[in-house]
């Protein structure tokens, strides 16, 4: 700042002063470049209160940048930054965004055009990122136009300033001309930076209150009366969820609910102007309101759902209490015609879930669910209908923020997820994991207990075995069976532990006989393989 800050008389400074050593007179370039790109972030946020939060500058290319990114990528930062994936790509656009403003206000210094025109490309890639998402609307260009006018208008104009008061008298060497007593000094080359800065920041925390107001679905959220379910689920016997130190609740409670989606901004649905429509291979399409859809009997389902993209022993998996509308009733209404092999859920932010057909309608308790715990579906998990399925992973069976069903055949559509190469199945596969001790816990001699959680959603567990140190397999004590959709707490007594380090390993066979293979696999394509293991220190 020292660069613009200094207005000083050159008589009262010492002779190094007089002339901006070009480090400094690049920092002030850069900082016009940056106020610049504040003014076209603040004017993009305050159109797209009016044009929908999705449509903003910075939210369209990271969404367009979450669509494009291949899938390893994607599983590494899903690996590296878990549910923080979505604050750190924002930070990276931000990142990349302040290195390009700073490059274009150092264009910009020595030709305004030049800065203006790096302007223009941000909007070109804003609007082509707003228009590339399958719901985007024309409208949903104007935010990136609006930034992309408002950082070359602000550049230009600042570096105008910029370059009139480094040509003044004492300033640069002395350049002759008639107007340097007019030219603006470096006060007023501040005042303008960091006016735009001020009227930037104005602008794009208005416009994020206003489209905050605007798509505040909170009321109409906490308006919604959940019927009593026409069909209860069987209660949980207590000797299902034993109650030992460290293990997850039986039940996750929403607030821990693992999230996984592609949705930057979280789709804000009014439950009022909802409606879900069943088309495509059905002899009477469909199309119902949310207050028909609550009309429906509704039913309760205990599921436990999980992520593909868990890693061995990781932690995207919850129970859940579901309340819905049954889906293979829906189905039955609209009449599913012969051929189809595929039901793909469409969400209100685009995403398509691809379920096979044969597993929806072959008696399993699929659900058009609206509630979670006894409480309407948060919006991070799918306000106000989301479905699901038991026995597949979320990304094959588990719409959030449902708008569209549609009845087709594999061949006539790849839905999100198997366009990037994951398989169209997504069958849970068998997975036990260890809770508790904890990796690299200091347990005490002698007794250890071990405890920990193991699924096959929809086969069932019948098994789970535990052995230290590569020894013998050991049977774990199964808590009671719950339900073959729901996951299935363990425990093991480890008698005689002698102080050191030991390797622990689970290992679960399901309802079918099959023991979990030992073999590693990545979540891509299909789920990950393996079995679990935690090291402990003995003390
Ligand atoms: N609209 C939408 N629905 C979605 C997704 C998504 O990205 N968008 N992700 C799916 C995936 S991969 C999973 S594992 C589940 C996770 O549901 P949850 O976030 O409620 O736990 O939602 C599924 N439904
Ligand atoms: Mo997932």
């Amino acid at each position: 700042m020292g660069v613009v800050t200094n207005s000083g008389t050159p008589a009262e400074e010492p002779a190094s002063v007089h002339h901006p050593r070009p480090a400094l007179r690049a920092a002030g370039a850069a900082m016009i470049g940056f106020a610049a790109a504040a003014a076209a972030v603040g004017a993009g946020e305050l159109v797209a209160a009016f044009t929908g939060p999705e449509s903003a500058p910075v939210i369209a290319v990271g969404s367009a940048a979450i669509d494009l990114t291949p899938t390893a990528l994607k599983d590494y930062a899903v690996r590296t930054f878990g549910t923080n994936d979505k604050p750190v790509l924002l930070a990276g656009i931000y990142l990349t965004m302040a290195a390009l403003a700073a490059l274009a206000g150092l264009l910009a210094a020595r030709r305004p055009p030049l800065g203006g025109a790096v302007f223009a490309l941000f909007g070109g890639l804003g609007i082509w990122a707003a228009l590339s998402r399958s719901t985007s609307m024309p409208t949903d260009a104007v935010p990136s136009i609006a930034a992309g006018l408002a950082g070359a208008a602000a550049v230009v104009w600042l570096a105008r300033l910029f370059r009139q008061a480094s040509v003044r008298p004492g300033v640069q060497p002395p350049v002759k001309g008639p107007t340097s007593s007019s030219n603006p000094d470096r006060r007023t080359v501040l005042l303008a930076t960091g006016g735009t800065v001020a009227v930037a920041a104005v602008a794009g925390v208005g416009g994020r209150m206003l489209a905050d107001s605007r798509n505040d679905i909170t009321a109409a959220r906490n308006a919604v009366h959940l019927p009593a379910p026409a069909l209860r689920a069987r209660p949980v016997p207590l000797a299902a969820r034993p109650a030992i130190p460290g293990l997850p609740s039986f039940y996750t409670p929403n607030a821990e609910f693992y999230r996984v989606d592609t949705a930057l901004t979280l789709p804000r649905i009014d439950p009022r102007s909802w409606s879900l429509r069943v088309h495509g291979l059905v002899d009477r399409p469909l199309l119902i309101s949310f207050d028909e859809l609550l009309r429906r009997p509704l039913e309760e389902l205990d599921h436990t759902l999980s992520c593909v993209s868990n890693e061995v022993g990781g932690p995207y998996v919850g129970t859940s209490r579901w309340l819905g509308a049954s889906l293979p009733a829906l189905l039955r209404e609209a009449g599913v015609r012969s051929g189809a092999q595929q039901l793909v859920g469409r969400s209100k932010d685009g995403m398509t879930i691809g379920a096979p057909m044969d597993a929806v309608l072959d008696g399993r308790q699929a659900l058009l669910a609206v509630a979670m715990n006894g409480e309407t579906l948060p919006v991070a998990h799918g306000f106000p209908c989301r479905t699901v399925v038991p026995g597949l992973y979320g990304y094959t069976s588990a719409t959030k923020w449902l708008v569209d069903l549609e009845v087709t055949t594999f061949a006539a559509h790849d839905p999100y997820w198997v366009k990037r190469g994951w398989d169209r199945t997504g069958v849970v596969k068998t997975t036990s994991r260890i809770d508790v001790p904890a990796p690299f816990a200091h347990v005490a001699a002698g007794d250890v207990s071990v405890a920990g959680t193991a699924w096959a959603t929809h086969r069932g567990i019948a098994a789970v075995e535990v052995r230290v140190d590569g020894g013998p397999w050991a049977q774990a004590r199964l808590a009671a069976d719950a339900g073959t959709d729901l996951w299935r707490q363990w425990s093991y007594d480890w008698t005689g532990a002698q102080p050191g380090t030991h390797r622990i390993e689970v290992r679960a066979t399901d309802a079918t006989g099959a023991v979990q293979t030992e073999a590693r696999a990545t979540p891509f394509p299909s789920g990950s393989t393996g079995w679990h293991s935690t090291v402990v220190i003995v003390t």
